[in-house]
């Protein structure tokens, strides 16, 4: 049962306790006695579901009062300590200023781009001009121009991915180079790198992979302007002590042709499981510019010669880094990719 005289005396309490309270450490302490969960005003609450329903009124009235009284007071008192700053550290609290910030997480450029770009930048370096072109290509682009045969085996279903009719995913960025000269005049000295389809999948083909293919036509090219240009491009990329060899081969678009090889770079020469135990390493296929394909963009090649060459980035790459499986590079696994 709680009577009138019972609450006056709480806040009689009250009031003598803040009337002596002069710091935020004590207002608190007030606040949670007379204010908490455990606090005065709630145990008053709680006997109120005690008291006869025709008193229920009165009473609940005065506890009202009182828990307004109680906040009041506290209010003001608070202005008058002025409010405790938003946060003060305690004194046992310290702040390492020599501790480093938190690093920001960035991205790194795939390292099938940096090669590319690296390769890219050594032939503008040697006044090579970037051209691109589309993935979808017709077969007259992809195959006629550049004197690959209706019959030949690289126009087999198992290579080429068709689209529909005469259009294909290109298998090279040789069109690139035969739509730039069809629209200019030589001489010209142009790479086309990028994305190339092939239908074919293992530890080292992908269905997609990437290219970069150089071309330079102009009056006296000769194949010992081939050999410099390959020569100074391993060198940059390889290192400038990397042995380079050129054997003859053969592509139907260039004649005659040759596939470079550099001393293995895992074995240095000795012979691995890398080289297949020759000390040789293929790395790119290169040759003069067949006439034929001069011909069909209508460059008379009495007047002009040329050279070209094509090489596979991800081959490159898997040699530079030392990665058995091409795999890795389309897996996006970022424990592999920031290690570039
Ligand atoms: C290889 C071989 C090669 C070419 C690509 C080419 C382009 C035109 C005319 C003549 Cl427009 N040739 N490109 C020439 C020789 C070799 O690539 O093994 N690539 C991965």
């Amino acid at each position: 049962m709680i009577e009138t005289k019972f609450i006056e005396k709480h806040r009689q309490d009250f009031d003598s306790r803040i009337s002596t309270t002069s710091d935020q450490e004590s207002l608190k302490q007030l606040r949670i006695d007379f204010l908490g969960k455990k606090g005065c005003v709630q145990a008053l609450m709680k006997e109120l579901r005690e008291v006869p329903r025709e008193q229920k009124q009165e009473t609940g009235l005065l506890i009202n009062e009182f828990k307004q009284h109680v906040n009041d007071m506290l209010r003001g008192k608070e202005e008058e300590l002025g409010k405790p700053a938003s946060h003060q550290p305690s004194k046992n609290e310290t702040f390492d200023t020599t501790l480093p910030g938190r690093r920001e997480i960035t991205g790194t450029l795939h390292p099938i781009t940096q090669v590319m770009e690296e390769i890219t930048a050594i032939f503008m370096g040697l006044g090579f001009q970037v051209e691109e072109g589309p993935e979808i290509e017709t077969d007259y682009y992809n195959f006629e121009a550049l004197n690959i045969p209706k019959d030949h085996p690289a126009r087999d279903m198992q290579d080429t991915f068709y689209v529909e009719g005469e259009t294909v995913l290109r298998t090279h960025t040789s069109p690139v180079q035969i739509h730039v000269m069809e629209n200019r005049e030589p001489p010209l000295r142009i790479i086309a790198p990028g994305k190339v389809y092939r239908c074919d999948s293992d530890v080292s083909h992908t269905p997609m992979f990437h290219q970069i293919e150089g071309l330079m036509v102009d009056k006296n090219v000769s194949f010992s302007h081939l050999k410099g240009i390959m020569n100074i491009f391993l060198q940059e990329v390889f290192g400038k002590d990397t042995k380079v060899r050129f054997r003859p081969s053969f592509f139907p678009f260039t004649c005659p042709s040759a596939e470079v090889d550099i001393q293995c770079v895992i074995c240095g020469g000795k012979g691995c499981r890398v080289c297949s135990q020759t000390g040789w390493l293929e790395i790119l296929g290169c040759g003069m510019v067949d006439p034929a394909v001069l011909k069909s963009v209508n460059y008379d090649s009495e007047e002009w010669t040329g050279f070209a060459f094509g090489l596979g980035i991800e081959r490159i790459s898997m040699l530079k880094y030392g990665i058995n499986d091409i795999r890795l590079f389309f897996e996006n696994d970022l424990r592999f990719l920031k290690q570039f």
